[in-house]
């Protein structure tokens, strides 16, 4: 037997690291309208291309182009363009907030907008999402008032969680937004469960389950994978690959040659690539996807092609683990700014306009802002009551919490 020589142990490593030249050429992109758009009883094995392209609507002139174009309206993409402009606007505001001190961590979602802002659009009243703390846009894009979300950002009197959650982890049956846990892939579980629920009770809303790509490695996600294949379950499995979990790059948790929509294949799932910058793109997909579930054809799992363009949290410094020009290199560009030129393209948008518009929106945002600060920050002015500690979990409170209350004097 010939000698196969020593073993050697595989650790994926990224292209480049922080002094080196950014480099995406391993990400191959489809040209805009190139990837075809199957009926949605399509038999997964026929569309097994999808796991591996990635659809694009916009080209690089602005125009939408292919079979997944035409599905919104000037109104209806003027809004979605106001709803990133907001969510970009809002996270400026909060990173500073706490730079300053009036909150002890933020999130961003810079250069992720479109995801969760136009997916939002696919779904309808009832409908729930279980997200991450980066799908900020599904609140914004639904009108949750920016007050309420400032409120629970600075854990103040007003804050409806009050001061239980870490700030950004909002909650809101009402806007179909499940509490966010900071145990990532629980979503997945979660929200495959409650879609098994909706079709067990002949319900007629859908969920959609968030996970980023480092946290498809949990096993959670691949237990959800197992549950709504086998049962159909009406849920969108939304994965945003946004090349980064943290300081590990996507290549880790993805491993071999593969994409993260290719981990649906073997569950037979459906299984599609999307570009995560282009708001049309990601909307149309996404409505494919929800009426799939809502007709009973079972689970979608859908990629977002992105990039984290900020740091990871406030906490974080990307140019410790990777080259501080990354972000300008990325090839699908920049959300906002595409959706804006095919905007000017229509005939229905100006770069005067958007000037404008993102002072009316900063100003909105700051109005917002001192509102939400009459009712405290971390630090200064109003607080919880330290009797809501003890309350709201459970339905009857149990003795060893009457007992520490009791202690407590509240
Ligand atoms: C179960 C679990 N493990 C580890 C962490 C710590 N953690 C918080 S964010 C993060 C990175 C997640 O990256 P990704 O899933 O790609 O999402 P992204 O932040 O890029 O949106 C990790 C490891 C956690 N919150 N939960
Ligand atoms: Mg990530």
């Amino acid at each position: 037997m010939a000698d196969a020589g020593m073993l050697r142990f595989h650790v994926p490593e990224p292209e480049v690291r922080p002094g080196g030249t950014p480099d995406f050429s391993d990400v191959t992109i489809p040209k805009a309208g190139s990837v075809p758009r199957p009926e949605i009883d399509v038999d997964p094995r026929d569309i097994r291309d999808l796991a591996f392209s990635i659809i694009r609507v916009l080209n690089r002139g602005g125009e939408p182009v292919g079979p997944w174009a035409g599905l919104l309206s000037d109104d209806e993409l003027l809004e979605g363009l106001r709803h990133m402009m907001t969510l970009r606007s809002f996270d400026a505001r909060m990173q500073m907030a706490q730079r300053q001190g009036k909150t002890s961590f933020y999130m961003q979602h810079l250069g992720e907008e479109a995801v969760s802002c136009a997916f939002r659009r696919a779904l309808a009243p009832g409908d729930m999402n279980f997200p991450t703390y980066r799908q900020a846009g599904l609140l914004i894009a639904d009108g949750y008032p920016m007050v309420t979300m400032m409120n629970q950002i600075y854990s103040n009197e007003a804050d409806p969680l009050k001061g239980r959650q870490l700030p950004i982890m909002y909650s809101s049956k009402e806007h179909g937004f499940f509490s966010i846990s900071g145990n990532l892939a629980t979503q997945y579980i979660q929200a495959v469960g409650w879609a098994m629920a909706s079709a067990i009770s002949n319900d007629s809303k859908i969920a959609a389950a968030w996970i980023g790509d480092g946290s498809t490695a949990e096993s959670d996600f691949h237990s959800a994978l197992v549950f709504a294949s086998t049962y159909k379950a009406p849920v969108v499995l939304n994965v945003v690959n946004n090349q980064w979990a943290i300081s590990t790059f996507q290549g880790i948790a993805r491993g071999g040659s593969g994409t993260f929509a290719a981990r649906g294949l073997g569950f037979g799932i459906p299984s599609l690539r999307v570009d995560g910058n282009d708001y049309l793109a990601v909307h149309a997909v996404a409505k494919w996807a929800a009426e799939r579930a809502r007709k009973n054809l079972g689970p979608t799992l859908v990629e977002y092609v992105t990039y984290r363009v900020g740091a990871h949290s406030s906490s974080d410094d990307p140019s410790a683990y990777r080259p501080k020009a990354e972000s300008d290199a990325w090839p699908l560009g920049d959300p906002i700014v595409r959706l804006k030129n095919h905007l000017i393209q229509r005939g229905v948008w100006s770069d005067e306009r958007h000037t404008q518009a993102e002072a009316e929106i900063l100003e909105t945002v700051i109005a917002s802002q001192r509102e939400a600060e009459r009712h405290g920050t971390l630090h200064a002015g109003g607080k919880p009551s330290t009797r809501d500690m003890f309350e709201g979990v459970y339905a009857q409170m149990p003795p060893h919490l009457r007992r520490q209350r009791q202690q407590a004097g509240v």
